[in-house]
């Protein structure tokens, strides 16, 4: 696969921290919401070794934000998600696989409840204010929809903690898991969130101006620019979040698959008595008739291979078995890793079966996610 130059355009939007991360050693951009999210500095794998030691700040701007206010807000919250918002909480965020009618994934966001009319949807890589617009406008919703001026800053790894209480003070350490809390900065408010698409920990800070994007950027880089901390850019790592088992919206998943083929099952509230969610029926519907294929995890065998042109094909017993959507090397677990959405027999445990990488087709076996 030869690489082109994408050139620049507004379709490609930059963020607030642009200027900065190219500075700190960019090696590659992806695309995610029509927005730069970088993807590599020094290396995939030398920033997963980095990550797992030290602190690292990303500039995840490409999260957007889909705020939902007003009256109905919350009505059309809770007819889009698919995990229970009935009795969301204000200074909580919950991981919410919304749904098209059929039980397609549209997206994988988390839900924050800011208020008890307002609502924002952290979103993946689909044009969420889009479904959400044409939703409240066909049911006569009184809801505002908006994408605010608001653009995440991840800082993540095990020193997160104590470089973020070195910034925004000992408050920080209080917050829990997936819950936010306000703090100030250069006189701005801004919500702060124990979140982040790692498995190594920390924070995830939502901006609420782009003109203060590199001050932010700067006074936690002077922070961390020491010995003790070691800080560097990096971002949402392929390596890292494989390892982890973090799902990937339109790489692991997409409108054609439904939540519970990618094994989100207690995020959905299909037992819960009267919800009321878009899909529901049909995913009770699969669930009462058998999935027929699924998530899973599995290692490929042989030399490490490149994380490029996938869908992978597979085979198992001369037949098509589903597709590998997303595999790197690991050299932590010295094993090529990936997952599938494959075929349901596929899935169990230890099966074996091909898998057509880059370099040729290899064997492979399952295993469940996460790998660690
Ligand atoms: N943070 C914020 N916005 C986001 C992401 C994020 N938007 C895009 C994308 N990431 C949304 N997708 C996910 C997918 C997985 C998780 C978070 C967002 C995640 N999952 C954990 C897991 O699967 O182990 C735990 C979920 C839970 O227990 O509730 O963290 O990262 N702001």
């Amino acid at each position: 696969m030869a690489g082109f130059p994408i050139f620049a355009s507004r379709r490609i939007r930059k963020t607030p921290y642009t200027q900065r991360v190219e500075a700190s050693g960019l090696t590659a951009y992806t695309t995610y919401n029509h927005m730069l999210l970088p993807a590599a500095f020094t290396s995939l794998a030398e920033d997963c070794a980095h990550l797992k030691q030290h602190v690292q700040i990303w500039d995840v701007a490409a999260e957007r934000q889909v705020e939902l206010r007003g009256k109905d807000a919350h009505k059309l919250a809770c007819l889009m998600s698919a995990r229970d918002l009935r009795n969301a909480e204000p200074g909580r965020g919950y991981y919410a696989p919304l749904c098209d009618a059929n039980g397609g994934m549209i997206n994988d966001p988390i839900a924050l409840c800011l208020a008890p009319d307002r609502f924002w949807f952290s979103i993946a890589d689909s044009d969420v204010e889009l479904w959400a617009l044409g939703l409240a406008q066909g049911m006569g919703l009184d809801v505002e929809i908006h994408e605010p001026d608001v653009s995440p800053l991840a800082v993540q790894g095990p020193k997160a903690e104590d470089l973020m209480a070195r910034v925004f003070g000992e408050e920080v350490r209080s917050i829990r898991m997936f819950r936010f809390k306000t703090f100030e900065f250069q006189g701005v408010e801004m919500i702060i969130q124990r979140s982040g698409w790692s498995k190594q920990g920390g924070f995830e800070i939502y901006m609420p101006k782009f003109a203060l994007g590199l001050a932010l950027w700067d006074r936690i880089w002077e922070e961390g620019n020491t010995p003790e901390f070691q800080i560097r850019a990096g971002g949402p790592n392929l390596i890292e979040r494989i390892e982890g088992g973090l799902l990937s919206y339109g790489n692991d998943m997409n409108r054609t698959n439904t939540p519970l083929e990618c094994r989100l099952d207690r995020f959905l509230a299909l037992d819960v008595e009267g919800s009321a969610f878009l899909g529901k029926e049909a995913l009770l519907r699969q669930r009462d008739r058998g999935l027929s294929q699924a998530l899973s995890g599995l290692k490929i065998a042989g030399e490490p291979i490149a994380p490029l042109a996938f869908p992978f094909k597979t085979r198992a017993n001369g037949q098509d078995a589903g597709i590998v959507t997303s595999a790197v090397h690991s050299p932590a677990m010295a094993a090529n890793i990936g997952i599938g959405m494959l075929a349901i027999e596929a899935c169990e445990n230890g099966t074996e079966i091909k898998v057509e990488t880059p370099q040729g087709w290899r064997q492979a076996v399952t295993c469940p996610l996460p790998f660690v």
